[in-house]
């Protein structure tokens, strides 16, 4: 059944992207630090807050700090809403498009739904989600686990940034209480579903030449700490036998579990993140700490990973004489995406006469979390070569066009269709 096409205002859209893709660019140029409870993801909130407020829509914030702003559009404001948006907070030197783009394409869609005047079935919210990458207190998700209920408070209080500042401090710093986070769940049933636009931060579309795709899993993402001791010793003196290097055992077991990766299907794994001590060039290093990024959309393969992982650390680490210890500090399961809304989306593409197939997410996203709890869906659309958490992350104008053009009009069914993505 083919369906009005909304009006878009394509000029909002590249100015609003052009508005926000300031915030939190670093002086070089070369990237984005929009962390986590920085001042810069903060402005970024504020700044979505203020374009939502302009565009008549009530804007607020939870408990987590997360930003929302409702249009209720002729449906009584206490039903459950629909929730399109994403999140503001980038990686260390991340893109502009990561999160961003779908932050930015709510606001048009929602200014074409405002604008196209019919009367909505239930509001409609548009959603920006803190702190969904983790990349400074290792709290991936943050935002949407807080409202999904789907929090780990003991992880959450020991989290620490990596010049020793607690989460908890950074959000006091702008008035949010860390012990306030579980509250925020009591707001889930004011939310329908969710449905977020994102750039696919692979190869695929792009190699494939296809303008979309609806998401139809969402990885599972484990994080995992190794923890190496060995002896801090003379870089000089000490015999090569004696040697109980703990960075040795470290890179044996980087080249160990990732050679098994490699031979592994459905499975990826990246050692993101080392720290040695006393991390002197002249000195045998005493300590080492290595995190690992697992991804399967297979919970069975991921907990094989793990395991395998850490009995080949031990392996390895036993000639150098070295202790191993790990501990997990991130698990979000695999999510399937409700395949009504899949539908939903293939039906809008057609109707825009847009190419369009299904992908699993191998990238992490708060649908993931919310797609536990309420129906949750993804629109990709291709990254330029491929590239993403770097500076040269991008994707093209036509893309971010088709992308928004294809949220608004999924959006618009189900705010409009009786029945539609139930
Ligand atoms: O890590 C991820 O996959 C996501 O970008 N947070
Ligand atoms: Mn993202
Ligand atoms: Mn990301």
């Amino acid at each position: 059944m083919s369906h009005e096409r909304l009006n878009l205002d394509a000029d909002f859209l590249f100015r609003a992207f052009a508005e926000l893709g300031v915030i939190g660019r670093n002086p070089s140029g070369r990237g984005y630090q929009r962390l986590a409870w920085s001042q810069a993801e903060r402005d970024a909130h504020q700044w979505f807050r203020e374009r939502a407020q302009g565009l008549g829509f009530e804007a607020w914030t939870d408990p987590a700090g997360n930003s929302f702003a409702d249009f209720s559009g002729g449906a009584s404001p206490d039903e459950p809403a629909l929730a399109i948006g994403s999140h503001l907070d980038s990686v260390p030197f991340g893109g502009a498009f990561d999160g961003g783009l779908g932050v930015v394409a709510a606001l048009v869609a929602a200014k074409a739904i405002r604008d196209q005047g019919a009367t909505l079935r239930r509001p409609l919210r548009l959603a920006a989600f803190t702190d969904e990458e983790g990349a400074r207190f290792g709290t991936g998700l943050l935002g949407s686990k807080a409202l999904a209920g789907a929090l780990d408070m003991d992880l959450v209080r020991q989290a620490a940034d990596q010049n020793n500042i607690l989460l908890k401090d950074a959000m006091a710093r702008y008035g949010f209480d860390l012990e306030a986070l579980p509250s925020t769940h009591k707001l889930l049933p004011r939310f329908f579903g969710y449905l977020e636009l994102h750039i696919e931060q692979g190869p695929r579309l792009e190699q494939r030449g296809i303008a979309t795709a609806a998401v139809s899993v969402i990885t599972g993402i484990r994080h995992l700490r190794l923890e190496f001791f060995g002896q801090a010793n003379h870089a000089g003196t000490t015999p090569k036998p004696e040697r109980r290097n703990a960075l040795r055992a470290a890179a044996e077991a980087i080249a160990a579990f990732s050679r098994w990766v490699d031979n592994t299907d459905n499975l990826v794994a990246n050692p993101g993140h080392i720290t040695v001590h006393p991390n002197a060039t002249n000195v045998v290093p005493g300590e080492a700490q290595l995190d690992w990024d697992i991804r399967s959309p297979d919970p069975a393969l991921l907990d094989q990973a793990v395991n395998r992982l850490t009995s080949i650390a031990n392996e390895v680490a036993q000639p150098f004489q070295v202790t191993v210890r790990h501990h997990g500090y991130h698990d979000v399961p695999a999510c399937a995406m409700s395949e009504p809304w899949m539908r939903l989306i293939e039906e809008a593409a057609g109707d825009l006469h847009l190419s369009t197939t299904r992908l699993v997410s191998w990238a992490g996203h708060d649908a993931s979390v919310l797609g536990r709890v309420i129906p949750a869906a993804m629109i990709f659309v291709p990254s330029r070569a491929g590239v993403s958490h770097a500076p040269e992350e991008s994707s093209s104008d036509s893309a971010m066009l088709d992308g928004t053009r294809l949220l608004a009009q999924t959006a618009f069914h189900i705010l409009t269709e009786e029945g539609a993505g139930l």
